[in-house]
């Protein structure tokens, strides 16, 4: 009906960053959340984990390996962490905001899939979470991310391991995820995003936020 329509209030942007460790996700995000508030549209950066909570306080020492978890047990706990942003998350969305998330479910899931867990349990764990209208996936060789900063700090930088967890992303990628090479310059890779992210903005105003099943 035109009057609906007319009355349709327009909604934010799911903008999701995937990616191996020291790709360049929380760079880019934070770049991207920065330059979208600049040119006046209204943006909130979220990173799962989330470190502060109470969940996030232990994947934060799991993943310093101050602390052991049996792996359904830890998978379940870094699902419960992002199930504690979903309300967050679609108020923002549905109050016009764009919502942009250094990882998501995808991570759960190849991260899962690296301890051994099988694809099909982990993505179970995000059915009912809402749909990213853009995934950005980026990607950079194992031996390149390794030469990066802080490399190995973390439970998972292993290059064995980042290959393997590379490799899932690779199967898990859809035909809508944006492929960016992380080894260009930082702002290469920012104008390719900001350019997508602004399309996608545009475009999911008045669509339906999806849930993933
Ligand atoms: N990680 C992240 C998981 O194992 N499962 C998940 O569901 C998510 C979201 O936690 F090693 C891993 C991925 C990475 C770590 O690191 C988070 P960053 O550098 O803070 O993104
Ligand atoms: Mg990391």
């Amino acid at each position: 009906m035109s009057v609906a329509i007319a009355n349709a209030k327009p909604r934010g942007s799911l903008i999701v960053f995937e990616g191996c460790d020291r790709t360049g996700k929380t760079t880019q995000s934070e770049k991207l959340v920065d330059r979208l508030k600049q040119d006046g549209i209204e943006t909130q950066l979220m990173k799962t984990p989330d470190r502060k909570s109470e969940t996030g306080k232990l994947i934060d020492r799991f993943l310093h390996n101050e602390i052991e978890l049996e792996k359904h047990a830890a998978q379940l706990i870094f699902a419960a962490n992002r199930w504690e942003k979903i309300p967050e998350i679609k108020s923002l969305l549905s109050s016009g905001t764009t919502v942009v998330i250094d990882r998501y479910v995808a991570s759960g899931v190849a991260y899962g899939a690296a301890m051994g867990l099988p694809v099909k349990w982990c993505s179970q764990n995000n059915v009912g979470h809402p749909e990213p209208d853009l995934v950005v996936y980026l990607k950079l060789s194992a031996e390149a991310a390794s030469k990066r900063k802080g490399y190995g700090e973390e439970r998972f930088e292993k290059e064995k391991i980042q290959q393997q967890i590379a490799n899932t992303f690779d199967d898990l990628k859809e035909d809508s995820w944006k492929i960016i090479d992380g080894d260009k310059s930082v702002e290469d890779i920012h104008a390719q995003i900001d350019n997508i992210a602004k399309q996608v903005i545009e475009e999911s105003k008045f669509k339906e936020l999806g849930t993933l099943e």
